[in-house]
């Protein structure tokens, strides 16, 4: 083969060339995702593999951006000094996960710019489930349970992911999501043990209304999972969507009868031949729907973060002047130095 294109033109010839150079990269590319390896940024990656991560990477980033917003709703109107600290803690967290997240992203080649760009103009997606409004202050302490746990069930596979950067933000986002999932189990149980009864009502109304948009964090059911398969072949996902859904009811049906609530689904009940709880069939068009743009919260959650982006124009432009201020001082004091005569 390689000899036959020699006999052709040279462009010919320079691409046949690279292609088996390609082939050989390709090749010990697929020996180290096979051997369970990482890939470090500046390593060889197939150009479709460099896509999905980039897509998969900058949808977390930005779902981590916007599911700053439901909870923020909340800072002025905790009850007590010792839960505002909490969530205004959380919700910075959220904003550091976004940003090792598109730091991570800018290590396959976008800029931030070009992603911030497609998440204002819609043409990029965020999990659907910041598309919900948070109606109490029992919303704050489901999300932290439930949300946050769907979130970290999901990522810590990701922490074993085959491409290095994400791995590794997803370490410290795992950490800080445990202490987040926590926190929120924390607010419900004060809430359902010490609380009044309308204080219990309000918890098991917010557990009603944010049971099934956790189950759909997962993303779609298997068959239908278009990235999937690959990304599974490539390491990226280590679990798939129905498995991790699966573990997520399974842990969850205990942590709520420690919290006294009911799961909103009379068809979950242990299946002692499967050794895990079976579930109602999810709204698949609610989730496609909402996907879509056309839950009840998806225009406002764009406008709140388009509008946070204009508004803090004047911040980044001050800090680009500092930046370059700084450097010409800094140019300067070089150049005096090297005009000064050596003693
Ligand atoms: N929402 O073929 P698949 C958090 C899309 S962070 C919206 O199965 P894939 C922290 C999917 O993108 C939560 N879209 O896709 C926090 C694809 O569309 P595309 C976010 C969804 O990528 C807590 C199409 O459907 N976590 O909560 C959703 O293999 C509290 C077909 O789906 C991550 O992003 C959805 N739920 O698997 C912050 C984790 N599901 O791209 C604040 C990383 C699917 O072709 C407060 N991401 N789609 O246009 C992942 O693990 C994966 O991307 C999945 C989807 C599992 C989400």
């Amino acid at each position: 083969m390689y000899t036959q294109a020699m006999d052709t033109g040279p462009q010919e010839a320079r691409q046949a060339v690279r292609s088996a150079e390609e082939a050989a990269l390709e090749t010990r590319f697929e020996a180290r995702i096979d051997e369970g390896g990482f890939i470090e940024a500046k390593d060889w990656m197939p150009e479709h593999y460099r896509k999905t991560l980039l897509r998969q990477i900058s949808q977390h980033a930005h779902s981590e951006w916007v599911g700053m917003l439901p909870e923020g709703n909340w800072v002025t109107r905790a009850p007590t000094l010792k839960r505002k600290c909490i969530l205004l803690a959380k919700v910075q967290d959220e904003a550091g996960h976004a940003l090792y997240l598109y730091a991570a992203a800018e290590t396959l080649g976008s800029s931030r710019e070009q992603m911030i760009d497609a998440l204002h103009s819609g043409r990029a997606k965020y999990s659907s489930i910041f598309n919900y409004p948070t109606l109490s202050w029992a919303d704050v302490g489901v999300i932290g349970w439930l949300v946050d746990g769907a979130a970290i069930m999901n990522q810590v596979p990701l922490t074993r992911c085959s491409y290095a950067p994400y791995a590794r933000a997803m370490v410290r986002v795992c950490r800080e999501e445990s202490f987040h999932q926590r926190q929120g189990f924390d607010s419900l149980l004060a809430m359902m043990q010490h609380g009044s009864d309308a204080q219990r009502a309000m918890v098991q109304d917010a557990v009603d209304r944010w049971w099934w948009p956790s189950l759909m964090m997962f993303g779609p059911p298997d068959g239908e999972s278009v990235h999937g398969a690959q990304s599974a072949r490539w390491g990226i996902k280590r679990i798939s969507n129905d498995d991790l859904r699966q573990k997520f009811v399974d842990a969850c049906v205990p942590q709520a009868q420690v919290l006294g609530v009911t799961l909103p689904d009379a068809a979950l009940k242990w299946n002692e031949a499967r050794g895990h709880h079976d579930f109602g069939v999810i709204d698949w068009a609610e989730f496609w729907r909402v996907v879509g743009g056309h839950g009840e919260c998806n225009r406002e959650r764009l406008a709140a973060r388009v509008k946070a982006w204009e508004d803090g124009a004047w911040v980044r432009d001050a800090a680009l002047a500092h930046a370059r201020k700084q450097a010409a001082r800094e140019q300067a004091a070089k150049d005096q130095a090297a005009k000064e005569p050596v003693a």
